[in-house]
This record gives C-alpha cells, structure tokens and sequence, in this order.
C-alpha cells in the first residue's frame, strides 16, 4: 500500500521521525529474523567482506599498489604530520606523537592469541563498535589528522598498514628507534560479525567473570568497550596489585609475557598524556551516536574550548614523564624516586600523584612549555612496581636502559605483527632481518617435483598400511589448525609431529603416531627429500582420489608441492596451545560440553578456516563418507561404509522416513518412521544440516541426483582450500 500522511515509503515511519511519539517504539528497517530468534546461528560471518561491499571489486591488487609507493616520501609526511597542530585538534606540546602512538596500539592491542581474531590487520578501527568504544576516545580525531595523507597516497597504502605505520614513525620523531616495519595488512570495508566483543549491553559493563575472576574465552580485556584493564583498577577500584592481575592475564592473552608487558605499558607511557580536564558529563555522544553534522566526530566536547590542555578522554589528567615528547628513562624515574599517594583528577578519575615532586621533574603543561604541572600515574601504572614480580623487571630495566629499550622495541614490534603471519607475508624495506620464534617459521624448501613424481608418490602412500580413513583423518589434523585471523598454524612446518599437537584429544594420538611412523619411514626411502608436510597432505589427497574413484568419479585433486619442516626449535610449543581444537565439526569431535553450541562451534571454526557456508556444507557431507569421525563413530555416517566419496550424507539426512531423537549430550537416534528400528546415529553437528534453514537448503543442492558430480568437485575444491590455507606463496 503507498504511504499516506508523509509516511516513509521505505519504513512506513513518520513523516518528522525525531518527533512523532510513535517512531521512538519502532526499529528503523523493521523488526528482523534476530528480533525474532535470539538464537538462531549466525551464518553471516561466512559472508563477510563480499566483494560488493568492497569498493574495489576482486580486481585490486594491493599487493602490486604498495610496490609502488614512494615509503620514504610517506614517512617523511608522517613525520611532517606530527608538529603540524592543526586548530581544531591542536597538538599536546605541538607534537601529536603520543596521540599516534596510542592510536596505533589500540589498533593492535584488540589482538587476542585464543582465536586469532582482533588486531590491527583489517583497519577495522574505522568501524563500530571499535570507532566508539569508551577506550578510543578521541582517536577519531588521530585518523581525521591523518587524512590528508592517506588521501595523497590513496590505494598505495591501506588504512590498515597506516594506522600502525603512523605509530611508529611517532616513536622514531621522538627519539626511538623501532625494530622495524612491515606492511601487508588489507582493509575490510565493514565491521567484522565474526569478532566476540562480550555479551554485555551496557558499555564498561563486565558480565564477563565468573568464579575467582575467571575472564571469559575468548576476551582479552576486563570490561566491555576497553582495550585492556580499566586504567583507575578493576571496576574503577584504586588497588595496583589487582590491577596488576588483570594487566597478566589480559596482556597474556594477547601473547605477551611479563617482561614485553612492563616493557610496552613503560615504554608507551613514556610519551604524551592523560586527558581529564573537566567534568565528564560535558562530553558528547561518540562518533556512531553522534548527529549528522558532526560528520562522523563523537565525543565533542563544552568544557571550555574542548580541546588542548581543556581536553577530556579518558578523564585521568597529566603525564608520566617531564618529557612526554622524547624518548627517555623518565617513566622510571618518577616511578621509582618518588612515593605515589592516590588522588583525584579534576574529571573525578582515581589516579596518583607523586610526594614532593622537584621542579625539573614536573610536566610541560599541554599549550604552555613555560608552565609546568605535576605528573601522574594510573593505577594500572602503579602496578608495574607494587606487584613484585612486575617491579624486578621494572627496576632492571630503570638501571639497564638499553635492556629496556631493546624489551621495548621487540614487544612493540610484536604487538603490531603478530596477526600477520610468517615473514613472507610482510613487504616493504622494514622487514627486520631476524627471525622471531612467534612468526613461526617455517624453512622453505628447494625441490620440485613432477606430475610423475607426485603419482608415484601418491601410489607408494596408498600402498602403505593407511586407510583412506587414516590418510584422511591426518591430513586434515595436520591442515586444519590454521585460522585467517591471524595466519597461524595449518599444515606447513608439520608442526604436528611436535608437542603440543601430536597429543591432542581431536588429533587421535595413536594413529596419529602410528602414521608419522609409517610417514616417516616411506620419506627415509625416498632419493628425493620430500618434506613430511607435503607427504601428509598428499596422503589425503591421494585418499580423497581414491575415495572419488570408488565412488565411480575419476577426479584429479590438485597438490601444491613446497611445504617444509619445521624444527623443534623452530617452534613455541606453548604458543600453539591456544590453536587446539576442543571443537571440531568436520571430524565429528567435541571435546566436551561448553556454554556455546557445538553447531556454532562448527560455524565458527569454518570461520576461522576462511570458509563459505556451501563449503562448510560439503566438506562435512564428504568428511563422513571418508570416514573422517574422530575415534571412528558412525555419527552421521549415514551410508554404512566409509571411504568412498558419496553424497549419502546428504540424501539420507534429507530423508523423511527417518525421525530424529535426542540420546544424550550431542547425540541423536535415528528411527525408520514405521518401524521405530534405530537407523543411524547423529550430533548436533550432523543435523543442524537438516534443521537450520539456510544450511538445509545447502544439503538440498547436494542431496540432488543431478549434484553428484558437483558434489564430488565441491569437495575435493574445498579440501583443497584448507590444505593449501597456509600456502602464502602460492597466492
Ligand atoms: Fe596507555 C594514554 C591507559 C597500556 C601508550 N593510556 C593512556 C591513557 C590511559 C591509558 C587511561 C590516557 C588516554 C587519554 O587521552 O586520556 N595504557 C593504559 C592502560 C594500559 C595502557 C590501562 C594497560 C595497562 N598505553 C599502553 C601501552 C601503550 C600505551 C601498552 C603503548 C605501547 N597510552 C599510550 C600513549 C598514551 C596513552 C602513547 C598517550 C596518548 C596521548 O598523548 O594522547
């Protein structure tokens, strides 16, 4: 029906929708699927980043852009950029490097190791909710600053590589001198669905501890919309040894020791401020809330001229050090010459100001190098010398400057790499020579080998005591660790051989060690030095071969020879804890009964293999005919054998004469409708095939007597995909 009284077409609101009374209940674009089904699995997050969101369409190369970008013009204007104050957002001191380097850290510092997800590596900075997040405040205006630049180096530098670029140049124009710099990293064009920011709805809320302060996995920071711990102490409480606790466990979940902890907070802490001029509540709606002629600025302010020394963020005030645009030891003097006493900012921030503080140890007020105020610390500050293991590092590093600079510069390294990869994934003339244990490297290797070779290879695998089963389960063990949200693990480096992986529950131990050995033996024998890696996912694709074969379709599935060896050394073997799988839909494996459910478990570990939901759908279909089920269950293994490629799973799912009964934490019963006999067996992640919508239509294409043949391509497409995930170099 058209819209009458100056109703919106579109949304049927009203014609003024800020006034009428009735628009305030209704939800712009109407109530939605998620409205209605809380619950209901989130698929959207194999969907992301589609190329029509992307204004480059699939043709962009940025790789070949970067090749072409005059870097030392860049850095030079990066470095113009920081004393050049600009009115509406002058510089502290005139030099915006404090800002920057805030910026660029909590552009990382989302980084969380349990699964890979957060970081600087997509320039999601840009977007909601992280654009408005309490802890960013005003870091709007830093990526406003730096505009112009990105304006005049446009495709040549994403915004991503930038945002952590400019934090560095900050730190080399105050007198550090970095580990280096790597660019590579690609910009997303819409938030990311896939990251779990917590459950709460209330910002700075923390429904996230249970027990004695146990964080929920797979966050990284104390309360919703921080980077990391709330500077005042844990819920705002001035205790620098609880604080002290949280910084441990919220920095370890980002991969950082205590060591590159003291060594990052002192380090960053040596430059620029605090911001807590006022009273907060003269602070406007952040920059998502924020009305349209703000253009996209929040967090405006009427305290005075809003701006400068009148500048409200966090709402502490002052600055750590009397330097705060240099790089020097001056975190280390004042925290540990003078006595610290708790106090109030003028926002009404705890925060803690030192004893009979000399003259030449005060600040530079912000505007006025003349004029001099008091330092602070945070409570979080304070907890690098109250808590006793932190404040031995601290003191050696007071009296070991280099130690502390050199700390300082590898963990910042760190903090701005560590989503990124191996070493090959980094461009530009910055890359540092060394080679750090966290990129996990991988030697690479000087051997090709020939479609002849590869087919004598595959024969002399299947001639061994594997089955296709065996061959299969291993390969995708091997393979399937790998997440795109950080580019860690996945089947090159045969990093599987090596603790922790060759005892994981989901890795099958016995098997796994009874087919390194076979593995191993048949690699001894061989003239050529074909590297374990390969030899593993070529067993599964000369499996997945044969499988199609048995199942009457000659198929070649392509294989990428070039994978090498890691060595133990080689490998943070405590690193790689966080890539367990407690959950894996594809093997039919859940390690135990968790808050999640293990269909969204499955979702987001396709997620986190960078695949679509079609390709989720038809691995699981084919991983069960393989036979592929951890400890050999026949879950889902609707088509009594296994080890050959059919699309059983999928027809029988689909069929109506089976009815489905829970039996059990993630198990079903199968029972022929008429005569109640048990058919088959299922878990959740079976059945969400037939029971969730959108999957179902999936299993429909693949349960079709024309798709037999696509079926069979789509999976051996899909195997593919992850066993070659980690193959940067074939990109
Ligand atoms: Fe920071 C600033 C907190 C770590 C660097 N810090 C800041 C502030 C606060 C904080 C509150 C203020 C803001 C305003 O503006 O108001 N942090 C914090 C905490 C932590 C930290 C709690 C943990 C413990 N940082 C850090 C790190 C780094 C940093 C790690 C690097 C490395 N910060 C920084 C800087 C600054 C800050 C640079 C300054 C900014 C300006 O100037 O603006």
């Amino acid at each position: 029906t058209a819209a009458g009284d100056g109703q919106c077409p579109v949304t049927g609101l009203g014609a003024s929708h800020k006034d009428s009374a009735i628009t305030t209940s209704r939800k712009p674009g109407g109530t939605n699927n998620k409205d209605w089904w809380p619950n209901m699995l989130n698929l959207n997050i194999l969907r992301q980043h589609d190329t029509k969101a992307n204004p480059f369409g699939t043709d962009f190369d940025y790789k070949e852009e970067f090749s072409k970008l005059d870097y030392d013009a860049l850095k030079e204007d990066l470095r113009k950029l920081m004393t050049d104050s600009q009115d509406w957002w002058p510089a502290d001191y005139g030099h915006y490097g404090g800002l920057f380097v805030r910026m660029s850290w909590h552009a990382a510092g989302t980084y969380r190791a349990f699964d890979g997800r957060g970081g600087g590596n997509t320039g999601n900075q840009r977007f909601a909710p992280l654009n408005s997040w309490p802890d960013n405040v005003n870091l709007d205006k830093a990526r406003r600053l730096l505009w112009p630049i990105k304006q005049k180096y446009g495709n040549k530098i994403s915004w991503a590589d930038l945002l952590l670029l400019t934090g560095n140049v900050a730190l080399e124009s105050m007198g550090f001198k970095t580990f280096g710099f790597a660019a590579g990293r690609e910009d997303v064009w819409h938030p990311e669905e896939d990251v779990y920011w917590g459950n709460e709805k209330e910002w700075l809320a923390d429904n996230r501890y249970s027990g004695d302060r146990e964080l929920e996995t797979p966050l990284a920071a104390v309360q919703m919309g921080l980077i990391y711990v709330n500077p005042e102490g844990p819920n705002g409480k001035p205790d620098p040894l609880a604080s002290a606790k949280d910084i441990r466990d919220t920095f370890g979940r980002m991969g950082m020791n205590d060591e590159e902890t003291v060594a990052l907070i002192a380090g960053g802490h040596t430059f620029g401020k605090t911001h807590g001029a006022g009273d907060p509540s003269q602070v406007g709606d952040d920059p998502e809330a924020a009305d349209v002629e703000n253009q996209g600025l929040g967090w405006l302010s009427s305290y005075k001229s809003g701006k400068g020394r009148d500048t409200i963020s966090s709402g502490l005030e002052g600055a750590w050090t009397a330097n705060p645009t240099q790089w020097d030891n001056g975190f280390w003097v004042q925290l540990f010459e003078y006595d610290w006493e708790l106090t109030k900012s003028p926002a009404g921030a705890y925060q803690w100001i030192a004893k009979d503080l000399k003259e030449e140890d005060k600040a530079p007020d912000a505007e006025d190098s003349n004029k001099k105020v008091p330092t602070m610390m945070s409570t979080a500050d304070m907890a690098l010398k109250v808590d006793p293991d932190y404040e031995k590092i601290s003191r050696r590093f007071y009296e070991d400057h280099a130690a502390f600079e050199d700390a300082f510069a590898r963990a910042w390294f760190k903090l701005l790499h560590r989503d990124m990869g191996p070493k090959d994934r980094y461009w530009g003339p910055e890359v540092p020579e060394e080679e750090l244990i966290w990129q996990d490297p991988v030697p690479t290797v000087d051997y090709t080998l020939s479609n002849e070779e590869i087919a004598d290879l595959k024969e002399k695998i299947l001639a061994t005591d594997l089955t296709v089963s065996e061959l299969v389960k291993v390969a995708w063990a091997s393979a399937s660790t790998f997440r795109h949200t950080d580019m860690r693990g996945g089947a090159n480096g045969a990093r599987i051989r090596f603790a922790p992986q060759r005892s994981w529950e989901a890795n099958e131990p016995q098997l796994l060690e009874k087919a390194l050995k076979i593995y191993e033996e048949l690699q001894s024998g061989l003239e050529k030095n074909v590297s374990l890696a390969d030899l593993i996912v070529l067993g599964g694709t000369a499996a997945v071969e044969k499988a199609a074969r048995d199942a009457g379709f000659d198929i070649v599935v392509p294989f990428s020879p070039g994978r090498g060896d890691a060595t133990e050394e080689q490998t943070d073997a405590e690193s790689f804890d966080v890539l367990e799988p407690i959950s894996d839909g594809f093997r039919n494996y859940q390690k135990a009964e968790y808050q999640t459910s293990p269909e969204e478990m499955l979702v987001d570990k396709a997620h986190l293999l960078g695949l679509t939901a079609p390709e989720m759908t038809v691995l699981v279909g084919g991983l069960r005919a393989l036979g592929a089920n951890h400890g050999d269950t026949k879950h889902g293994v609707f088509g009594g054998e296994t080890g050959k490629l059919t699309n059983d799973f999928f027809v029988n799912l689909l069929d109506m004469n089976t009815e489905w009964k829970p039996a059990g934490f993630n198990q079903y019963e199968g029972r022929d409708r008429k005569s109640g006999e048990v058919k088959h067996t299922a878990t959740r992640f079976d059945l969400v095939f037939g029971s969730n919508s959108i999957l179902r239509a999936l299993a429909e294409v693949y349960a079709q007597d024309d798709n037999k043949q696509k079926f069979v391509n789509d999976f051996a497409k899909a195997w593919v995909k992850v066993m070659d995930a980690d193959r940067f170099d074939l990109k």
